[in-house]
């Protein structure tokens, strides 16, 4: 395959991974124009290309090094690579977003205590090959029913005793009178890489956005919180910020008891953290989401 110059980034043309997918690379900087009708998108300031395709295109055109990397599921990454050698690609990163479960479900009526309730059982399910693992990994012999889309009206159907699809908030389930019964596992969006070799300017492009994604992640992670604290709770507050790099501490102009505090949060739990602070006599606390950063 001849070699194109610019690094090459595959991502979902429309569904649940591309709103997300676009975003984080506008936030990297890169200036694209998807068109509706036009597969490949050039940025205009960056050695770039953006290819948007169906999600389960992605590993393979990932794989075959028609694309340098790519943005996908985990469920569909390793629905197609789980019987390839570990060599097939490079997962780079998880990206945190579009995270749902791979989970057994069966009628809200049927007895499910552990996985040996599957065994003898037909299962409808688009991930076959995630199935079998998780029926082998178990000991169970049941029927795997490989269907491609709304898996979840296949018991009212009859045409199956349980499934094995993907649930975010539970709802499509819930309307089909289905419970999660067992996990086969947990998916986010991973930006993957071809294991070609890379020349030297896509690698420089790649490191680039690599490091641009790192950035854009923690900035999303983090959080700048300001506030005012009296002197004496210092040394207690900052023991409340455990994931925070020391705070900066400055006077406040005609009061000699407080003191302005301004600090970067990566702790996660920002609503715990406020409680404790407004807990130790913090007062006035302001909480501004962080666009970018870099060490
Ligand atoms: O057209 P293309 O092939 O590109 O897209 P697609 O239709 O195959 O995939 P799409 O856009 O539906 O999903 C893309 C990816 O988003 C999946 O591969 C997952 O990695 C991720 N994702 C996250 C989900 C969900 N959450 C999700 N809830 N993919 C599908 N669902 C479906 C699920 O199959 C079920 O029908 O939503 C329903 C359950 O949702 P809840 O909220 O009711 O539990
Ligand atoms: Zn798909």
């Amino acid at each position: 395959m001849k070699a194109v110059p610019r690094l090459r980034v595959a991502i979902q043309k429309s569904g649940r991974l591309n709103n997300d997918s676009m975003d984080l690379l506008l936030r990297c900087g890169l200036k694209i124009r998807p068109s509706k009708n036009s597969l490949l998108s050039h940025a205009e300031n960056l050695p770039i290309d953006v290819l948007f395709v169906r999600d389960d295109d992605i590993p393979t055109l990932v794989i075959d090094g028609v694309c340098d990397i790519g943005i996908v599921g985990e469920n569909v990454l390793l629905e197609q690579t789980i019987n390839k050698s570990k060599n097939s690609i490079d997962t780079i990163k998880k990206l945190g977003f579009s995270r749902c479960k791979l989970s057994i479900a069966m009628p809200d009526d049927k007895v499910f205590v552990n996985a040996d309730s599957l065994k003898g059982l037909r299962i409808a399910t688009s991930y076959p090959n995630l199935l079998l693992d998780y029926l082998q990994r178990n000991h169970i012999n049941a029927e795997i029913m490989n269907i491609s889309g709304s898996v979840e009206i296949a018991p009212r159907l009859d045409m199956a005793d349980a499934i094995c699809d993907l649930v975010s908030t539970g709802r499509t389930l819930e309307e089909n009178n289905l419970k999660e019964v067992d996990q086969v596992m947990q998916s986010q969006a991973v930006l993957i890489k071809t294991k070609h070799a890379l020349t030297i300017d896509k690698t420089a492009a790649f490191d680039l956005l690599l490091g641009r994604i790192e950035s854009v992640l923690k900035a999303l992670d983090s959080k700048y919180i300001m506030f005012h604290a009296p002197k004496t709770s210092i040394e207690a507050i900052k023991t409340m910020l455990p994931g925070c790099e020391t705070p900066t501490v400055m006077p406040l102009e005609g009061n000699n008891d407080k003191v302005a505090v301004h600090v970067v949060s990566n702790e996660g739990n920002f609503w715990i953290t406020l409680e404790k602070l407004k807990e130790a006599g913090a007062s006035s606390i302001l909480v501004l989401p962080i666009e970018k950063m870099l060490n």
